[in-house]
């Protein structure tokens, strides 16, 4: 055999051998099961993207353009299946939007055969990701998403840049149409759309920035009203999950993916920021907000919900769970996408009634030591005077 024929084999083989190997889950907290195997990673990604298949332009059958990594993916239950637009990032560090789905959730992620073509503004973005989906009541998927654009007014900085919003719909999550990025006083990435109207109005988590790193001023979570979702603008922010001093969302925070209705209120899923010297630490938490007023936070459980364990720390960003989809089922199950260490997505699964009792149940953080012994203490107590009868 040929050193092509060889080689096409070979790389195809070890690809089937990757997309179907079933994933099985592994009994955890008992709030959820993370699974043995991450769902996407960069070796998941087609040959067909990869290599060129020609044997005549690519007779030592090497691959032609390279896959980085698959990370922040936004999820929706489509037709059935379990659909991710999947943050696919190339060796030339641009990343792009591309659907994957599976029959179960758990394995079996196919991605279509092409990338989302994703139309641009008249202000072309340089990199676009973490894109939020949410069916909406007015019939539309919204894709809400990052737009990252150097920032022309510091020419002699490189890495000096700006984040935006941008906004797309879609019926059918392969046709795209691009509305204008969203207009806020401040800069904004983790902007994610409420499902439902509130006001009769859409209505947005936002995260203010006062730079593209620094969250300075911008206090946290915030919730803005839009009047016109074809020309969005932020025009009143108020911030509902606030930073604090000494938390896992010191430095940052940002909503995940749009929150989940139970009878109970809005559950939601987020990211919390801190700084250490090895960098950002980035970890999962949730909170719920009231069901009438969903800018009301009615839980606050303490402390991260998720934290890298494993291969997890290990990645390209080091140090980083981030989320930005998950799926809940007709029978109440929750699968959760995330990714670790802006490289691979993995999926836990839980159930609304567990997330709730989680976010009821846990106590909430105290902000100081002495609070949180104290909190310790009333649980030993009450298991000692059961564990002790
Ligand atoms: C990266 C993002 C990152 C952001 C802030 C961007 O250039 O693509 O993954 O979150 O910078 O660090
Ligand atoms: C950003 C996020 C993610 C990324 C994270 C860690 O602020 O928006 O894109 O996973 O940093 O690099």
């Amino acid at each position: 055999m040929n050193t092509f024929e060889y080689r096409k084999n070979l790389v195809l083989a070890r690809y089937e051998e990757l997309v179907t190997r079933p994933n099985i889950p592994i009994e955890g907290n008992g709030v959820y099961n993370r699974y043995v195997n991450p769902v996407i990673t960069a070796e998941m990604v087609p040959p067909y993207w990869k290599y060129d298949f020609n044997p005549e332009t690519n007779p030592y059958f090497m691959e032609r353009i390279g896959c980085n990594a698959t990370l922040n993916s936004g999820a929706i239950k489509w037709n059935g299946k379990y659909v991710l637009v999947v943050r696919v990032e190339g060796n030339d560090r641009k990343s792009f939007f591309a659907l994957a789905e599976s029959p179960n959730g758990i394995d079996n992620f196919r991605f279509l055969p092409h990338p989302i073509t994703l139309p641009d503004t008249e202000d072309p973005a340089t990199n676009v990701y973490d894109m939020r989906l949410t069916k909406h009541e007015d019939g539309w998927v919204y894709g809400l998403f990052c737009v990252e654009r150097h920032d022309d007014s510091q020419p002699g900085d490189l890495s000096a840049a700006t984040a935006a919003c941008g906004i797309a719909r879609s019926k059918d999550l392969i046709n795209w149409e691009r509305l204008p990025d969203l207009r806020s006083k401040s800069q904004q990435r983790n902007v994610v759309l409420h499902p439902e109207f509130v006001n009769g109005k859409y209505a947005l988590y936002t995260r203010p920035q006062d730079g593209f790193i620094d969250t300075g001023s911008g206090g946290g979570i915030g919730w803005a009203l839009i009047d016109d979702i074809t020309n969005a603008e932020v025009k009143e922010e108020v911030i509902i999950d606030p930073r604090y001093y000494h938390t896992i969302k010191e430095v940052k925070n940002g909503e995940g993916p749009h929150p989940i209705k139970t009878p109970k209120g809005w559950l939601h899923l987020a990211h919390g920021v801190r700084g250490c010297a090895s960098g950002l630490r980035y970890v999962l938490y949730m909170y719920m907000t009231s069901l009438e007023e969903p800018w009301k936070k009615i839980a606050s459980p303490g402390g991260y919900f998720m934290a890298p364990v494993g291969e997890e720390y290990i990645g390209d960003v080091m140090n980083v769970l981030f989320a930005n989809g998950w799926i809940a089922d007709e029978d109440g199950k929750v699968f959760i996408y995330y990714a670790s260490s802006d490289t691979r997505m993995h999926v836990a699964t839980s159930t609304i009634d567990r997330l709730v009792d989680y976010c009821m149940n846990t106590p909430q953080d105290g902000l100081t030591t002495s609070e949180s012994v104290k909190t310790l203490n009333s649980l030993i107590d009450r298991n000692l005077s059961i564990l002790n009868k």
